[in-house]
């Protein structure tokens, strides 16, 4: 197919990654090799030189990988990508990449919080500075700049408080200050958001969540918008290694096809679910972007599409009846993840934001009765349905 980026989201993600495969094949094949043959020895080392493109060893790239890597490139608007084992494999990537031993980073104070974590322990313990802000108030990010400032690395809406970023205000001052601007936009996907488009540098995703689609995969993905900075991460994931092996890529390219349609009635059910949470007597305060209560609702309407499948909520009666709340649903699943077609519930203190402190939990408004929804494609009713009966179930607290 030529020209696939003239044409709408929802024809990019059947077509996109599926043009020029051999054998007139519709979809790419798995290419379930970890090496290739050379046609000579002279071809081999040209190949190594770079002097001639061509697949040499599947860890460098994979024509499987590629296919899907092409299709997430499309789809974000940008240059290439390169598709990684996990969410934390593409997150690592990318800080290996642009920092060094003295650099600091200014990261989203709401971040999944293995995230967190990964800047506190892993990049600390090579000379990684950090420090985590409210990325929704520009203040704070102009407060948190220093002079060994290299990369503003924002998650919007930020896991799992929702708080939301201002992509093109931040990308301002990144510009100004010649620092790289990565966005973490696992929670919407490029369905709903495309931060290349307004001023962010580099996206990532954990493949993981909506992208796949179906709770059966674990993958990442950086996508880069020049070809300087694709060399770069290209090299240092090669020699980290974490890349996404052909099957799982095959997989998630499979999940990509149903994206727009998934995140339709993704957005369609939660704002139903969100309002009825809000209007419900035994909800303290809900968090979803298309709700005018949410702070940051203006912003959200200006850089997104719609305000995708993600809700936060707090309980009256805490953290106990919050408890009680998730052992009296049955459709919902109480489980970690998100993104998938069936709604899963969790409970960040205790599970996603376990490995940060009360203290830094706390800083980032989790609390311990916050709850966090992914609202699935089910028929809303039965949602709905399934969380009034588990509400009901606390009338005694
Ligand atoms: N970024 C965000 C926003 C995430 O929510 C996650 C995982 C990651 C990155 C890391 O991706 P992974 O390595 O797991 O593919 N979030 C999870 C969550 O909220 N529950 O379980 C995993």
């Amino acid at each position: 197919m030529k020209n696939i980026n003239k044409f709408s989201d929802e024809t990019k993600t059947v077509h996109a990654g599926c043009s020029n495969i051999s054998e007139g094949s519709v979809v790419p094949p798995i290419y379930q090799t970890s090496t290739f043959k050379f046609q000579s020895a002279d071809h081999g080392a040209r190949l190594f030189s770079g002097k001639e493109q061509g697949y040499i060893y599947t860890r460098m790239l994979n024509p499987t990988v590629k296919a899907f890597e092409d299709a997430v490139a499309v789809l974000e608007n940008g240059h290439k990508s390169l598709a990684c084992g996990s969410g934390m494999a593409a997150i690592h990537t990318i800080f290996a990449t642009l920092l060094q031993s003295g650099d600091h980073v200014i990261c989203s104070e709401a971040v999944y919080g293995p995230t967190n974590t990964l800047l506190n322990t892993v990049m600390a313990k090579f000379g990684v500075e950090v420090d985590f802000v409210d990325t929704s108030n520009l203040n704070a990010i102009m407060h948190a700049f220093r002079d060994n400032t290299k990369v503003v690395y924002i998650e919007t809406p930020g896991n799992p408080t929702l708080v939301i970023s201002d992509i093109e205000k931040i990308s301002a001052i990144t510009k100004a200050k010649d620092v790289k601007l990565v966005v973490d936009n696992t929670f919407l996907s490029p369905i709903l958001q495309k931060p290349l488009d307004i001023g962010a540098d580099i996206v990532m995703h954990s493949l993981t969540k909506y992208l796949n689609g179906h709770a059966d995969v674990v993958g990442g993905i950086v996508v880069v918008n020049n070809e300087d900075d694709y060399q770069l991460f290209r090299k240092t994931l090669n020699q980290i290694g974490g890349v996404q092996d052909p099957f799982n890529s095959f997989l998630v390219h499979r999940g990509l096809k149903t994206l727009s349609l998934r995140i339709e009635r993704h957005c369609h059910n939660a704002m139903i679910v969100a309002t009825f949470l809000e209007n419900h007597k035994n909800i303290k305060w809900v968090r979803y972007p298309g709700l005018k209560s949410h702070p940051q609702h203006n912003i959200a309407k200006k850089q997104m599409k719609d305000s995708g499948g993600m809700i936060a909520f707090e309980i009256e009666g805490g953290l106990r009846a919050g408890e009680i709340f998730m052992d009296n649903l049955n459709l919902c699943q109480l489980a970690v993840s998100l993104g998938g077609v069936e709604t899963l519930i969790q409970h960040p203190a205790s599970m996603t934001h376990a490995s940060m402190s009360q203290k830094q939990r706390l800083k980032s408004n989790i609390t311990d009765g916050l709850v966090r929804l992914s609202v699935g494609i089910e028929n809303v009713d039965d949602i709905i349905n399934d969380l009034e009966n588990a509400l009901s179930s606390m009338h005694f607290i």
